[in-house]
């Protein structure tokens, strides 16, 4: 089915929204003012935008080391993230979780995790639970096409294919896991075709295309809520998306990468955003900046992290706002 004017335009806003936020995220990596490491989402817009426009807001989203763009498509407060890369007090996960375990379960957004295929074998263990509350939600994980060959996936496939569970296993497959080239490391070289050996439905589509993701995934969660079981979705981005990559020194293999004709079709590289009124969106949460830094001293075990309230932005995304980010740099006060 062909989205009307107004989702069109919604995840036109949504890919915009995803990539000025993660533009902006690594300015301030790069000028040191976010700690750790980082694994932006640059490149990958259209699959976050297309599988968050394709679900339900009740539906659950697991993520990856790479999801910002996941959550902000989901719904997630732009400050929230922000403060939380910050590692602020009023992060979503009050500053303890930072870029690679940010979540927000009000947003249906279970987390992000550091454990590549770690999302595979608990997303079968939340379609469980919403196979007993009979909810008719579904629970849609992410994993990289370097994630796709570990073991977790495969035991997580099996499981939810054998028990009938209402889960979407979604490959984003950008072809690169750090410095090894899918090409060179997955046998068969389809992730999506792995699906017959487990009897269930595989489709690949194209990364770039929102359309073809937002109707991939509309099929398979409609076929979750009947009860039919998982499906498995791999999103293949053309010659490697924009940040396959963790931010960090250059190498051979990075290097290598750069020369790849990448980005020139990512969805979120369209040049007229700025015109279009959208230019406070490169820049940093003022809130994330001038707000306290984590109470907690690492050492101590933390208190259970409070879920705040939803977000005032719908799931299907819209521009950065005048006033939801600013433009003012400050050094971080854990510095
Ligand atoms: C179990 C495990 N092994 C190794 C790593 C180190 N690591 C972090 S990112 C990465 C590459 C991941 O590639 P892919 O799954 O394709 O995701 P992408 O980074 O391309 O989005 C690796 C090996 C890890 N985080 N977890
Ligand atoms: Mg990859």
């Amino acid at each position: 089915m062909q989205p009307g004017p107004d989702l069109l335009l919604a995840m036109y806003a949504g890919m915009l929204r995803v990539r000025l936020f993660e533009e902006r995220v690594r300015e301030l990596f790069a000028g040191g003012r976010i700690p750790g490491f980082l694994h932006t989402f640059i490149g990958q817009e259209a699959i976050a935008v297309g599988v968050a426009t394709a679900l339900r807001a009740d539906d659950y989203v697991l993520s990856t080391h790479r999801g910002h763009g996941h959550l902000v498509a989901k719904g997630g407060s732009l400050r929230g993230l922000m403060a939380e890369l910050y590692g602020k007090a009023n992060g979503i996960c009050h500053g303890k979780g930072g870029t690679m375990h940010i979540a927000d379960v009000s947003v249906g957004y279970l987390g992000a995790n550091g454990v590549l295929a770690a999302g595979c074998v608990i997303a079968p263990g939340v379609a469980l639970s919403i196979k007993h509350r009979r909810s008719r939600q579904v629970a849609l994980t992410f994993f990289g096409d370097g994630a796709a060959n570990r073991g977790p996936f495969h035991e997580g496939v099996n499981m939810a294919a054998l028990w009938r569970l209402p889960v979407i296993f979604f490959c984003e497959n950008n072809r690169w896991a750090s410095t090894t080239a899918h090409a060179e490391s997955a046998a068969g070289g389809s992730i999506a075709a792995r699906a017959a050996g487990y009897g269930i439905p595989g489709q690949s589509v194209d990364g770039n295309d929102v359309l073809a993701v937002h109707d991939a995934v509309t099929r398979a969660a409609d076929r979750a809520r009947r009860g039919e079981g998982p499906s498995l979705i791999e999103a293949i981005l053309s010659a490697g998306s924009a940040t396959s990559r963790a931010m960090g020194k250059p190498t051979a293999a990075r290097t290598r990468w750069r020369t790849d004709a990448r980005a020139t079709r990512s969805p979120g590289s369209v040049g007229c955003c700025r015109r279009a009124g959208c230019s406070t969106a490169s820049t940093s949460s003022g809130s994330a900046r001038a707000s306290p830094p984590r109470s907690t001293p690492r050492w101590r075990t933390p208190r259970p992290v409070r879920c705040p309230s939803p977000p005032r932005h719908s799931p299907i995304c819209s521009p950065i706002g005048p006033g939801e980010i600013d433009l003012t740099l400050e050094r971080p006060t854990w510095r």
